[in-house]
């Protein structure tokens, strides 16, 4: 397979090369081939990454706070919208080949120029996923999702699904039928819908609509289904919790209330609607990644994550690259758990600050690491079923007494009553252990040597 190269001169493939000196732009821990202790899968296997389109490529350092770019983005320029939309392709393909990264993800219009009309848009995309689909067969390069970008063009700034205006949300519709076409042409394994401006910011505006309002949103969720059901889409309509921005309060604010608002649009049911979550959308929200990992597996709507990481100190969605591996431990101990079939998509970017052409780079090879210690740390901890002995042998071990049995198998109020006057105010029970699995956790990260 021929390595494409031309907009990233300076920088070859990546090795894994875990001996090479300090500050090696080298893959250090993730080695694709490399079967993870007592998983019987490869790091490949366990880390399906994908890369993206409108950070990777069209990112170019604006941040909140400016206009204006900091990095050169070449493919950018020499041609009509056209020539730029294939050279956004080619770049984004060359960046996920020398990253040694089998899958990406784009927004209709992060590659496509749109038009001035919806029908010229849906030529744009023709043209350029014809020219993705070539990209595909030359690299073996996947579709992980496609979705729609219902949050830059200034007629969805008063919503699409959720607005105030029923041409939009005909028209935002209809974009989002095309892209899932586009997606299924492309083999896609997934859509998302996330919708971005779906929220408020003054709530007076929409005290005495709210009912209405919480209808359109099922509403528009059951036509995409309906049409990815009916064009033959195979994979996840996946639906993406984010609690704020752009707006003050989005609808879809978390897992939790995102499967509610499915429930009300009779899509729970349905087997292929999931849900993507992202680190940084779950901080939003005050929680932890894991935390909404595991509400989603334990609804049985896991479909994929958005692999970045939020900063405590920064109050918005900064996406950056994964690089704090204790957070990733308890989500992989998740997936390992319970299976996963979506991808980790890198929805992360470059800081403002960072303008080198092997910066991109540098961003991807600390995540993929990142995310590969904590792939070996979990199966690790796994294997040895620490956490079980913690958990089943101390801290819930009173529900494997015959009383615990009878409790949880269902017990009628008097023998409650009974049973409640028997064991009486003061009962006996396990410490916490909170600063033990602290400790603990923390010897599988730093082995003693
Ligand atoms: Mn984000």
């Amino acid at each position: 397979m021929k390595l494409l190269n031309k907009w990233f001169p300076t920088v070859g493939q990546i090795p894994f090369d875990p001996a090479a000196k300090k500050g090696s732009l080298v893959f250090r821990h993730f080695n694709p081939k490399k079967v993870v202790f007592g998983t019987g899968k490869t790091l490949a296997e366990l880390c399906p990454f994908a890369g993206v389109a409108w950070h990777g490529i069209r990112g170019d350092g604006k941040d909140p706070f400016s206009g204006t770019g900091t990095r050169s983005t070449p493919w950018e320029k020499g041609g009509d919208a056209i020539t730029i939309g294939k050279q956004r392709c080619d770049a984004l393909f060359e960046m996920l080949q020398k990253l040694g990264i089998g899958h990406y993800s784009w927004h209709n219009y992060d590659l496509a120029p749109e038009g001035a009309t919806l029908e010229e848009s849906h030529i744009n995309l023709d043209i350029i996923s014809d020219h993705l689909a070539e990209l595909q067969e030359a690299t073996g390069i996947g579709l992980a999702w496609g979705t729609c970008d219902h949050f830059s063009h200034p007629r969805y700034r008063l919503g699409v699904a959720t607005g105030v205006s029923p041409e939009v949300y005909a028209y935002g519709l209809a974009e989002v039928y095309k892209m899932l076409e586009i997606t299924k042409k492309l083999k896609g394994r997934n859509f998302v819908a996330w919708g971005g401006r779906e929220g408020l910011r003054q709530i007076m505006s929409i005290l005495m609509r709210m009912k209405f309002v919480l209808e359109r949103y099922g509403q528009f969720g059951r036509s995409v289904c309906d049409y990815a059901d009916s064009i033959g889409f195979e994979g996840n309509i996946m639906f993406e919790p984010k609690k704020r921005e752009p707006m003050k309060v989005q609808y879809q604010s978390d897992v939790q209330t995102t499967l509610w608002l499915l429930s009300q649009a009779g899509l729970l049911g349905r087997k292929n609607v999931k849900l993507n979550l992202e680190e940084n959308h779950a901080g939003l929200a005050g929680l932890d990644f894991a935390f909404e990992v595991m509400m989603a597996i334990a609804a049985g709507k896991l479909g994929s994550l958005d692999a970045n990481e939020g900063d405590k100190l920064i109050g918005w969605d900064v996406d950056e690259g994964s690089h704090t591996v204790i957070r990733l431990v308890p989500v992989m101990l998740l997936l390992l758990e319970y299976g996963f079939d979506g991808n980790l998509v890198f929805d992360m970017k470059l800081r403002r600050e960072s303008t080198d052409e092997k910066d991109p780079f540098w961003l991807h090879v600390t995540a993929m690491d990142t995310w590969a210690i904590a792939t070996k740390v979990a199966a690790q901890i796994r294997n040895d079923r620490i956490l079980d002995r913690i958990t089943e042998g101390t801290l819930y071990a009173g529900w494997n007494t015959d009383f615990g049995k009878q409790v949880a198998n269902g017990i009628n109020s008097d023998d409650i009553i009974n049973a409640a006057h028997k064991y009486g105010p003061t009962i006996q029970l396990p410490s916490g252990c909170e600063e033990c699995i602290n400790g603990l956790v923390n010897e599988y990260l730093h082995p003693a040597n």
